[in-house]
């Protein structure tokens, strides 16, 4: 426990509203965290999993109406609207304060409330910040254990002060109407009421390392970044890193943990995860941009996750993992989701707890999925094999390139290289991408998604776009930024690029750029690679192919444009006159074409 004035002040306020009949102080022992999985199993809450197959796993369900991140429920309340922008749901802080305390008044009786001190970064690296999150529910603490360092330490770090990010959370009575997630930058809080779903409960995650932290940054003078982060080894020993920003559920941890083809790894290339969600950038040594993970677990979509997309992210799931909202197979207390195997399992319940058997159809013949498709795994990092030795280095690895990337089924070709810094953040503030299972709402519509960050940006998306490009003027040596597609279609609707695995061959052609080793073709919208550049030794592809994934159509561009500059058209005099002046050489690029 700690002295600390700040912390028990605020313990108090939220004790006091919620009145839980018991305060438990998390402290990060393995035995406070048995002592809570057998509460947790005791009530059903969790159910613990064959520990011989899986050991110290544990299965958990979720309310079939809270399983997802709730958009249009997420509220940042900035104290001057203006300084929420265009692309976030404002609220003012102290209409929302008043609406939650009411809510959550009292909603803690006949419950326990648990204090969690947590830190995003490894303890006492330059890069850390520190949290207490406050909630009635075991199951986030047992993630939060997992996903973030958990540990008193947190209260020695403090120094007395009240420098940490104050979390609430309380399950209420997991209403959907009174569902909120609240940001409260300039306050470094967050409260979020009525849900038990991942990412609007594990508050040290989205709520914390992304929209609070992007706001901290932006006025500290660093980024917070929804992007994995990987290593590339070379034969000769060298590691390259790599940061890429995708839109959730678009293979972050697929790219994060990638195997490299044959070609690649009789040769002695080698793929190392650091991250694969969030990075926090900040300048370091000589200049470059460094960059660590925040987080210390994989919070990762179970589904389409098997030994051959996956295998590390598999790997990583054997032992003391949560699943949430896949198949429960009570014959030998193991777990399934669609696309682990070809054997679905017969006589299991549904994320819904309904029985389910694979091969189900329902009235209309059609398949009843077993797993959510948006059911998760909470991993601890620890777990994966390919993890980078760097993972705990507190001053993070130095980024040589910035990948951008979305689901487009036409538009965006394979790769392209942006021409310099300025338009890399163009390229990043132009991405799109087509919606996914991640967050509630319709799937598989495009929708501009800025350098994958639109859900998480904690302040004025304008001032974000000027953010980075500031941040480029500060660094001496600047990443190089490029954006991949890995889901252009064919006319039946197939991916052309196989994907997964692969993808590294679009990883030596980028990092062969960083290393000036190979050229590139000018195009309307960057730099392209020569067809001949990407290695497709043991693929089923013709260089044609990779022509036809490369090529940037006119009229479609042309179109994209047009819709850029209506999207740019909501920011109003906070778009960087920078960005204006790249659309006007895209659209001039285009006409010359
Ligand atoms: C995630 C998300 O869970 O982006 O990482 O939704
Ligand atoms: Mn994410």
């Amino acid at each position: 426990m700690t002295n600390n004035k700040y912390v028990l002040d605020f313990v108090k306020k939220y004790a006091d509203l919620m009145t839980p009949d018991n305060i438990v102080w998390i402290d990060g022992s393995k035995q406070q965290k048995k002592e809570l999985t057998d509460i947790a199993a005791s009530t059903g809450e969790v159910i613990k999993l064959n520990n011989k197959l899986l050991p110290g796993c544990l299965y958990h369900r979720t309310a079939v109406n809270d399983v997802a991140r709730v958009e249009q429920r997420t509220f940042i309340c900035s104290r001057d609207k203006e300084n929420c922008g265009p692309t976030n749901n404002w609220m003012d802080p102290q209409e929302a304060y008043a609406k939650l305390d009411k809510i959550a008044a009292g909603s803690m009786k006949g419950r326990t409330m648990y204090v969690i001190p947590f830190s995003m970064g490894k303890i006492g690296s330059p890069f850390a910040k520190y949290g207490i999150e406050l909630t009635d529910s075991i199951y986030v603490v047992l993630n939060m254990i997992i996903m973030t360092r958990v540990s008193e330490k947190v209260y020695d770090k403090l120094n007395g002060t009240d420098n940490f990010v104050k979390c609430i959370h309380g399950k209420v009575k997991l209403e959907e109407e009174n569902r909120y997630i609240c940001q409260f930058p300039e306050d470094n809080t967050i409260y979020s009421i009525n849900s038990g779903y991942g990412g609007n409960v594990l508050l040290g995650k989205k709520c914390f390392a992304l929209r609070i932290a992007s706001y901290q940054g932006w006025k500290e003078g660093w980024m917070a970044e929804h992007m994995l982060i990987l290593g590339v080894q070379k034969p000769n020993g060298e590691v390259k890193y790599i940061c890429g920003a995708f839109p959730s559920a678009c293979g972050k941890t697929n790219l994060a943990m990638l195997i490299p083809p044959e070609t690649y790894t009789s040769k002695g290339y080698k793929v190392f995860t650091v991250g694969d969600d969030i990075a926090w950038l900040r300048k370091g040594k000589g200049g470059a941009l460094y960059a660590i993970n925040p987080e210390n677990g994989f919070f990762g979509v179970a589904p389409g996750t098997n030994e051959k997309s996956n295998f590390n992210a598999l790997q990583s799931t054997r032992s003391n993992t949560i699943f949430t909202n896949v198949v429960y197979n009570p014959k030998n207390k193991t777990v399934w989701w669609e696309g682990l195997d070809k054997n679905p399992p017969s006589n299991c319940f549904d994320w819904k707890g309904n029985p389910w058997s694979g091969g189900m159809t329902d009235a209309e013949g059609k398949p009843v999925k077993g797993a959510h498709p948006n059911s998760r795994f909470t991993a601890p990092i620890k777990n994966c094999p390919c993890l980078s030795p760097e993972f705990e280095n507190p001053k993070g690895v130095p980024v040589s390139a910035i990948i951008f990337g979305g689901r487009r089924a036409k538009a965006a070709p394979l790769v392209y290289e942006a021409r310099d810094w300025k338009h890399g953040v163009f390229v990043g503030a132009i991405m799109a991408s087509e919606t996914t299972a991640a967050a509630s709402g319709a799937v598989g519509v495009v929708r501009h998604d800025p350098m994958a960050m639109l859900p998480f940006c904690g302040y004025h998306m304008g001032d974000y776009f000027q953010h980075w490009l500031d941040m480029g003027k500060k660094l001496k040596v600047k990443p190089k930024i490029f954006n991949v597609n890995w889901f252009r279609t064919d006319d039946k609707g197939n991916f052309i690029w196989p994907g997964f695995g692969d993808n590294m061959r679009v990883l030596e052609w980028i990092l062969d750029r960083c290393d000036e080793a190979v050229d590139a073709v000018e195009s309307p919208i960057g730099l392209l690679p020569r067809p001949e550049d990407i290695n497709i030794e043991g693929l089923d592809l013709t260089v044609d192919t990779i022509a036809g994934l490369l090529n940037v159509d006119k009229a479609t561009w042309k179109a994209e444009a047009k819709d850029i500059e209506e999207f740019f058209g909501k920011f109003g005099d906070k778009l960087p006159k920078e960005l204006t002046k790249e659309l006007k050489t895209l659209k001039s690029n285009l006409r010359k074409a």
